[in-house]
């Protein structure tokens, strides 16, 4: 039978009959009672699939512990950023992921962060902290065990490059801040507000043409110097709890350090964090009309503590070289177009690494570029760092791990076709840096 309106005639109801019964259904007391059984069915309704669909996670953190008997320990483990512990923790961080990405937990698993290896009897032990997100009503101790079996499980039946002992593997729940102290053992690591380090593609796909403005702790470890009543002059590098590495150029004018500040944060104007300026160190070779050994560091005063919006970048072994063409970031408040003002928001920039002999052509920068320069852009132009970047860092980023590079330093104008950016070559003054600060 096919659907079909009732019809009422008004004639087979007498008038008054039919307005009590209107009037009846309307009733202010069940119209509110009907619409408030209705919301609270829907809301009940999207709080039960709400539920299953968007769980609410939270981050869990642990400490795992354990031996490695197929490799040796070697002293350049001790150096967190060797390329030998590098290159060992990253083996190990790849096994974690295939580990936690291939099982049951697949999603789970955020990554993990080799914190410390230290030599042992019979091999090396591994320090590290791993993290994953979970439901919010999860229990740190059943996550605990079921990281715990994923792991066992993997140690019996997978091929594994390297020999874990399954008796000395140890795994503590940690909490976020725990997991931050460990962590600040660590240089060049992006923290986002939810402590987990931030994928390094987030700002390399938000990349068009030009620069981008940062987001809160993209660049924690990008400093702006500012002379007292004058404001912004130069962007800086903090590479520990005290010293900022710069240009020398950017202190040609003013050399008092009670004259200078530095702050830490995406805008100048309100900072995250301020400090004094307690001595300045000039490149004692520094020429000016060649722009030779343009880097100077800043000791801060009082110490800046690491947090989600500032941290310390790492500094390369002075032997890293980079590989041809590498995609490098470079970071400032300068201008955006030539002589522009100092911007109130941090920008970033992808730039790639231009060999010096290209660099030293003719047409380019006929020999002008010296072994400690390094020079970044674009052949035909278009992405640069400009005025009021200098003294900030060119940043190169491994396996989530970001090193400084350059030291924006000179160059022709800014993004003009064949005058790219010229950088000073960190690992050339590596041991510079380490006589002036121990770092
Ligand atoms: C400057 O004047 C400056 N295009 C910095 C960087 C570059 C040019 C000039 C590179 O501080």
């Amino acid at each position: 039978m096919m659907y079909a309106p009732v019809e009422f005639s008004e004639a087979n109801y007498p008038q008054v009959e039919y307005q009590r019964r209107q009037q009846q259904y309307w009733d202010p007391i069940r119209l509110a009672i009907f619409t408030l059984v209705i919301v609270a069915i829907i809301g009940i309704t999207i709080g039960i699939v709400a539920h299953f669909v968007v769980e609410d996670d939270k981050s869990f953190y642990y400490l795992a512990s354990f031996q490695v008997t197929n490799i040796k320990y070697r002293e350049s483990y001790g150096i967190k950023t060797s390329k030998e512990f590098t290159q060992r923790s990253h083996q190990i961080e790849r096994m974690m992921s295939r580990i936690f990405q291939r099982s049951s937990g697949a999603g789970r698993f955020v990554k993990s962060h080799v914190i410390k290896i230290s030599p042992d009897q019979n091999g090396v032990n591994i320090l590290m902290v791993l993290m994953f997100r979970y439901p919010s009503t999860g229990i740190a101790e059943q996550i605990r065990k079921r990281i715990e079996n994923i792991l066992y499980q993997n140690l019996k039946t997978k091929q594994l490059p390297l020999t874990i002992n399954k008796p000395s593997f140890t795994l503590t729940p940690i909490d976020s801040k725990k997991m931050r102290n460990l962590l600040n053992s660590r240089c060049g690591l992006r923290m986002t507000s939810s402590n987990l380090p931030l994928p390094a593609h987030t700002s390399i796909e938000r990349i068009v043409q030009g620069s981008e403005t940062a987001m809160e702790g993209e660049w924690p470890w990008q400093a702006s110097l500012q002379l007292k009543g004058a404001g912004h002059q130069c962007g800086a590098t903090l590479i520990s709890n005290t010293w900022l590495l710069t240009a020398a150029h950017c202190f040609r004018k003013n050399k008092d350090p009670s004259q200078w500040i530095a702050t830490f944060g995406i805008t100048i104007t309100p900072p995250s964090v301020q400090r004094n300026v307690r001595k300045i160190i000039i490149h004692e070779n520094y020429r000016r009309e060649t722009n030779e050994n343009d880097i100077a560091l800043a000791q801060l005063t009082p110490r800046v503590d690491y947090s989600n919006v500032v941290q310390r970048v790492c500094l390369p072994d002075a032997a890293t070289k980079l590989p041809p063409k590498a995609s490098v970031f470079v970071t400032g408040f300068g201008s955006i177009v030539d002589d522009g003002p100092t911007q109130n928001k941090l920008r970033q920039a992808r730039v790639e690494t231009i060999s010096s002999d290209v660099c030293n052509r003719k047409d380019v920068y006929d020999g002008m570029i010296t072994s400690g320069m390094l020079c970044a852009g674009f052949m035909e132009g278009k992405v640069d760092a400009c005025k009021g970047d200098s003294g900030g860092p060119l940043v190169y980023d491994n396996h989530d791990i970001w090193y400084i590079v350059g030291i924006v330093s000179w160059g022709q104008s800014c993004a003009l076709p064949k005058k790219p950016g010229v950088y000073t070559r960190v690992t050339q003054y590596r041991n510079w840096i380490a006589s002036k600060t121990g770092i």
